[in-house]
């Protein structure tokens, strides 16, 4: 039985509450992960504060770069130890786990020191009127303590994507990560340790959200910046927390992703991204598709082809090496998504696949397994059309006009992520600029350039990270104004 302490000022402690971490999979107790009161989120709080004052505060950029690479090669170096823990927090496959969550989660340390070592200074020269002179030299600094709060669906990916910049910009952290998957980044204060990172600089505490580590950390005064990953309800409240004292905000929220399919397509290629962008991680990513829009010549071939493909999916326990999806995070999200199972019959849909939970082998059977669905037929003002259900499904409507799938497509609070299949590069760029989202794939889906700006319009989160876009949230920029 394991035990996922916090990780404060270097050193692994308990406290008094505790909670049971449980394998979705099979429903079977991992351990025990304690959760943090005010008085473990203030110590961590304070070891990240007097870190920022110690030899942390003044390691050259050199040298922090040469310590986030360590931590990066000792994440591959512990590659299994992260793809064990990631696997039996959330129930993926480790396939999945190898492939995605743990070398993005080293790859997160190596970009941002690359990037922190390669950022330009903005720098002009200014002539005045009466002839005076001066050059202007712009300086980033760390912003100070950073609190990370991430979600459970990608938890080494999604903590590191924050941890990583944050700490190339010479901040220090708190983070709490999700009370449904804490065991890479419990693993992470380890590696951190090993590298010989300087106690404070990194720290974990775990817990709830409401009257719990993730609202004492939100509010503590002491935190600088807030960067969040998770359900947009749960950024609004967030959002207030960090009103009081002005701190600088990053959410990362919701989608309800659509993607759109021309008739124009490589309908061979389209079927094989959609069937990615639905249900990779049993449909749990922010970015993944629940609305799938195909133009009517081709509606028929692409929902029998993708039924097809999807009916051929492997469920399996994360070390079946032949089993290609996993459960869901948990029996309180199971119930969630076949609510809107359930839901969708209601509310007319005809069901081309799944739709109920799956016959799971021996051993599995008390896991939060659910099959892969898909409908057609559903209004556009269907709570499932409407709603992040965050399962493995999605609705297919056809549509017989650019104007009308934009509409269609737009016709929705969030603003995450889209996809659009189409061979016609006009086309392409057109739909893509009108789409209200912050990222659109074309002819691909989940492909990431960590330079590249990430996040979401409308309620789908506030700001962009992800290259110099990381550094501008992470650093205080200062302009040194020199007359000469
Ligand atoms: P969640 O909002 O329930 O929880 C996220 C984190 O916030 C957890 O650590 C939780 O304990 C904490 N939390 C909850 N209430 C809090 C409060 N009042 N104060 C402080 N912390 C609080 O989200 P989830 O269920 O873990 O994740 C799924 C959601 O995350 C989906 O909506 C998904 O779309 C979204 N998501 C978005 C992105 C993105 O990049 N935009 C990425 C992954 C997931
Ligand atoms: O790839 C990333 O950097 C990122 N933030 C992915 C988000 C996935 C959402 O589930």
């Amino acid at each position: 039985m394991k035990e996922f302490k916090h990780f404060i000022n270097g050193e692994f402690v308990t406290s008094a509450l505790t909670f049971e971490n449980r394998c979705p999979a099979d429903n079977s107790v991992i351990g025990t992960i304690y959760e943090a009161g005010k008085e473990e989120v203030d110590g961590a709080v304070r070891a990240a504060k007097a870190a920022m004052k110690g030899p942390w505060g003044k390691l050259s950029v050199n040298a922090r770069v040469e310590l986030l690479y360590k931590v990066a090669d000792r994440i591959n170096e512990r590659f299994e130890d992260f793809v064990e823990a990631e696997a039996r927090d959330t129930g993926k496959p480790k396939s999945l786990a190898r492939h995605i969550d743990v070398p993005r989660g080293a790859a997160n340390f190596k970009v941002f020191a690359d990037m922190i070592k390669n950022e330009p200074t903005e720098a002009f020269r200014f002539e005045g009127p009466d002839g005076v002179q001066a050059t202007n030299i712009a300086h980033r600094t760390a912003k100070g303590v950073i609190a990370v709060i991430s979600p459970w669906n990608f938890p080494l990916l999604l903590t590191t994507w924050k941890v990583g910049p944050a700490l190339a910009c010479g901040n220090t952290v708190i983070v709490k990560p999700s009370e449904e998957t804490p065991a890479t980044t419990t693993l992470l204060g380890e590696v951190m340790n090993e590298c010989g990172v300087p106690a404070g600089v990194f720290n974990v505490v775990h817990g709830f959200g409401p009257d719990s580590a993730g609202e004492f950390l939100t509010t503590h005064p002491d935190v600088d910046a807030i960067t969040f990953t998770g359900e947009t309800r749960t950024g609004e409240a967030i959002m207030k927390a960090a009103s009081v004292g002005l701190r600088d905000i990053s959410l990362e929220c919701g989608g309800k992703n659509p993607a759109i399919v021309f008739a124009d397509c490589d309908l061979e290629k389209a079927v094989a991204g959609t069937m990615r962008s639905v249900f990779v991680n049993c449909g749990q990513v922010c970015l993944a598709t629940e609305r799938v829009y195909v133009e009517r010549p081709i509606f028929d071939a692409f929902v029998e082809k993708l039924a097809a493909a999807a009916s051929k999916i492997k469920l399996g326990a994360p070390d079946d090496a032949d089993a290609n999806m996993g459960c869901l995070i948990s029996k309180e999200h199971q119930q969630k998504v076949l609510s809107y199972y359930q839901l969708a019959v209601e509310e007319g849909a005809t069901v081309v696949l799944g739709g109920g939970v799956p016959k799971m082998a021996a051993g599995l059977e008390e896991g939060a397994w659910v099959e892969p669905t898909i409908w057609t037929g559903l209004p556009d003002d269907a709570r499932v059309v409407m709603e992040e259900v965050f399962g493995p499904c999605c609705h297919i409507r056809p549509f017989d006009s650019e104007e009308e799938v934009l509409e269609l497509a737009n016709n929705t609070h969030y603003g995450l992520g889209a996809s659009v299949w189409t061979e016609n590069t006009s086309r392409a760029i057109r739909v893509s600029e009108q789409l209200e989202v912050g990222l659109v794939w074309v002819n691909c889906w989940f492909l990431r350039d960590l330079r590249t700006p990430f996040g979401g319009a409308k309620q789908s989160g506030i700001g962009r990270e992800g290259g110099v876009h990381s550094l501008e949230f992470y650093t205080e920029l200062k302009n040194i104004c020199i007359q000469l």
